[in-house]
């Protein structure tokens, strides 16, 4: 059933985007990912799925699948993130002080989380269908010192923002909290938490301080590329243990990616281009 509704939104000739010249890696858009096996297709747009056969019966699945936007719905979001003539994708600008943000308009989303959590790879794998866009990642951490806007078309804008917790801590008092805090446009946090460690002390004081804030946001599950699925598993259940009882403001559903392997990325690109107006979503996806 599944492969058959792929099919169909995936005509021969529905254009996924131009290509430049600089290399798009194979599992960038949804066309080449599903010329997988139908098993590794479903992990890759839905990585939930690879772990519930693992869950006990009682655990209630509904909060880890909110969200479950159709293929058609994945192939929509998917154009947002192409660059064109019309529609152009780039980097604007960095800022090291409030007062050096830009005064954009469009609804904005920002990923925030811990050094090395892998936010500048997250932000590089959704911009992966215009590999042109200059996304840093670093080999060491805490390299990210400002906050990077990327302009998506007029639609929204992504801030890849400066990391906490390790030789960080100004950097998050003087930037993370104030932007947080007064930035009118942003519709919503994405905090990173690495799946194949769990939370540590310092993610914990972030979801307090985004408790703090009220504003919306959501939680991240990166590298789960990087465990097995029983310690993926035992982490992401204490990470909803501690969303259910702890939070307020916090959306239910955990998103799980990996950068590295494309797990989970056209699910996000779905709910980042659904959360900031940029599409709007059939009847038959679940929000
Ligand atoms: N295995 C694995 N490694 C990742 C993933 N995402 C990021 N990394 C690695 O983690 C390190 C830090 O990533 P980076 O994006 O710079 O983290 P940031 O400091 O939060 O921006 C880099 O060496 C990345 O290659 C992932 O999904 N899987
Ligand atoms: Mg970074």
């Amino acid at each position: 059933m599944f492969c058959l509704r792929l099919g169909l939104w995936l005509q021969p000739g529905t254009q996924v985007c131009v290509v430049s010249r600089h290399s798009v890696h194979k599992l960038s858009s949804l066309q080449q990912a599903t010329n997988l096996p139908p098993k590794k297709v479903q992990s890759l747009l839905y990585p939930f799925s690879e772990l519930e056969g693992y869950l006990d019966r009682s655990v209630d699945r509904t909060p880890f699948q909110l969200f479950h936007p159709s293929v058609e719905d994945m192939v929509k979001a998917e154009k947002l993130f192409c660059s064109s003539q019309s529609h152009k994708i780039d980097y604007y600008s960095s800022a090291e002080r409030m007062d050096h943000v830009p005064a954009l308009r469009q609804p904005e989303v920002c990923f925030i989380g811990r050094s090395n959590v892998g936010k500048s790879s997250l932000v590089k794998a959704l911009f992966s269908l215009s590999p042109e866009v200059e996304v840093r990642i670093s080999k060491t951490p805490g390299h990210t010192k400002k906050m990077n806007f990327f302009r998506v078309g007029k639609a929204f804008t992504v801030v890849d923002m400066p990391g906490y917790g390790h030789r960080a801590p100004k950097d998050f008092v003087e930037m993370v909290e104030p932007y947080l805090y007064t930035r009118k446009n942003l519709v919503r946090t994405f905090l990173l938490v690495d799946g194949s460690v769990g939370l540590q002390k310092a993610d914990l004081i972030a979801l307090e301080m985004c408790e703090e804030f009220r504003r919306p946001y959501v939680m991240v599950v990166t590298k789960i590329d990087k465990c097995g699925s029983g310690a993926l598993l035992t982490n992401l259940l204490n990470l909803h243990d501690v969303v259910k009882t702890q939070t307020t403001s916090c959306f239910p559903q955990p998103f799980l990616v990996s950068s590295l392997h494309f797990l989970g990325i056209y699910l996000l690109r779905c709910f980042i281009t659904h959360l900031t107006g940029s599409i709007r979503l059939s009847n038959t996806s679940q929000s």
